[in-house]
């Protein structure tokens, strides 16, 4: 065992290694409260400037993560953020937390993990582990990440430590958070992989070291993959019973009664998140430079990206049954978050929604008791209060959010018609109101 080795797991052992999180996002922020709850010092590395003096004020902005908290391990001085690479230059664990987004044609969009590896290329020092967390197509760590590194003229697995270890973060989930989800670790050379564990143990309740960067980078997708694929499925479902006229949520509840077998999921109208709409797509670009076309991840994700045409379909339909047109009609959105309980509004088919309604002519307010105003086409749209009088001067209310705050029974009673995409009205007794189901 070299000396470095042992002098990273002393520190690791002894809590007195320095890590840097370089994002503190949805991802880095959660790993970094755990890191310093751990009593390990962290340091989060951002380039937004507003973001680093919220976090240093002990103002977090992701639902997970309460302000309380995080203050509290700001004021013992065991988190901090800054803008500073030179952070960098002493820390002996860095995790790399930025967003991996997909460019206008839908390719990998790696260009935040470039901008991240290269300061820490330059601080690169014997006995630094690295490891990139941000949701990527296999290969990443070892084709863009590992060569940066050694062009120190260093080498991986002897003087640095390289892993890969995706972050499995559910926002809303009360259940599972970041300490108790287990962690996927694969590390470039067996080394890395137990360095890269010792370190997550230190913090996590349940690590699972598996045999390469690659085979973590391909967990992960197929993680995602899974439920974009499963929710395309479903979705598909639901059009099928649209025109077998069958309540296709009734199906899929009496499907769940299996005990084997059968895993639910539920249509809505389309899908969100900064991961399951983009994830499976860094999967197939890699497959398709070998030669490989992904049908099933394709084919998702053209049933998935045309589920808010579809709903905005059946408004057209319903209102049609007052003999009224989507032209000029009042419809008012419930729920602009990508899903319940959440106030994230990335990728939402709400806002997908919202801009077909308008092109088709329609006059669309929301509410959203958790998005108080959203940014859309460089326009802020603010929640409308929603009162009886809102409902009753829809035309149509739609529910695309399926939030806990919303009184479903009073919003029936209120509203001249209701699409409902999301099963919530489900406990509302037959009778109140007018319902249409997706
Ligand atoms: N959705 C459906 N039908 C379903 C389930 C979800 O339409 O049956 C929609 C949701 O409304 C949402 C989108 O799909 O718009 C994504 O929902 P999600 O809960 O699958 O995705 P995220 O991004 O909130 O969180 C997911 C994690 N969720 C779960 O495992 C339940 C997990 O897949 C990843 O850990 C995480 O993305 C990530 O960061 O990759």
């Amino acid at each position: 065992m070299t000396a470095e080795q042992t002098t990273l797991e002393t520190k690791l052992k002894n809590r007195t290694a320095k890590v840097v999180v370089v994002g503190l996002g949805y991802v880095g922020l959660p790993l970094a409260v755990e890191v310093a709850r751990a009593g390990l010092n962290v340091t989060g590395l951002e380039v937004s400037a507003k973001k680093a003096e919220s976090i240093n004020k002990g103002i977090s902005d992701i639902d997970d993560v309460t302000s309380a908290d995080l203050k509290a391990l700001v004021d013992n001085g065991s988190l901090t953020a800054t803008l500073d690479s030179s952070c960098l230059n002493d820390a002996d664990c860095i995790a790399i937390c930025v967003p991996t987004p997909l460019s206008k044609t839908k390719d990998p969009d790696v260009s935040f993990i470039l901008s991240a590896v290269e300061p820490v290329a330059n601080a690169l020092h014997p006995g630094m582990l690295v490891v990139l967390e941000s949701t990527t197509y296999p290969g990443t760590t070892e084709e863009l990440i590992r060569p940066k590194l050694e062009a120190s003229g260093m080498t991986v697995g002897q003087d640095f430590y390289l892993a890969f270890s995706p972050e499995r973060v559910d926002p809303g989930n009360k259940t599972y958070g970041t300490k108790n989800t287990p962690r996927i670790v694969g590390g470039t050379t067996p080394i890395c992989a137990r360095v890269a564990s010792e370190f997550y143990r230190l913090f996590l309740d349940n690590v699972v070291t598996v045999s390469s960067t690659q085979a973590a980078e391909m967990v992960k997708l197929l993680e995602n993959t899974f439920r974009s694929v499963n929710i395309g499925l479903v979705n598909e479902v639901a059009l099928m019973c649209d025109r077998l006229n069958l309540d296709v949520w009734e199906i899929i509840e009496a499907a769940a009664t299996k005990p084997f077998g059968f895993m639910p999921f539920f249509p809505g109208p389309g899908l969100g998140g900064h991961c399951i709409p983009i994830d499976p797509h860094y999967l197939s670009w890699k497959l398709k430079s070998l030669n490989y076309y992904a049908r099933f991840i394709e084919l998702a994700g053209d049933i998935n990206s045309r589920m808010p045409e579809y709903v905005v379909d059946r408004i057209a339909r319903m209102l049609n049954e007052d003999s009224k047109s989507v032209r000029k009609a009042n419809v008012l959105v419930l729920g602009v978050a990508y899903k319940r309980d959440i106030s994230d509004v990335r990728e939402s088919p709400s806002l997908d929604v919202i801009r077909l309604l308008q092109v088709r002519g329609a006059s669309v307010t929301y509410n959203d008791p958790h998005v108080p105003t959203v940014m859309m086409d460089e326009c802020n749209l603010e929640s409308a209060p929603l009162t009886e009088e809102t409902l009753r001067a829809a035309d149509c209310v739609v529910i695309l959010t399926n939030h806990t705050a919303y009184d479903y029974n009073w919003i029936c009673a209120n509203a001249q018609m209701v699409m409902d995409c999301r099963n919530a009205t489900k406990d509302v007794p037959k009778g109140v109101g007018r319902v249409w189901k997706l």
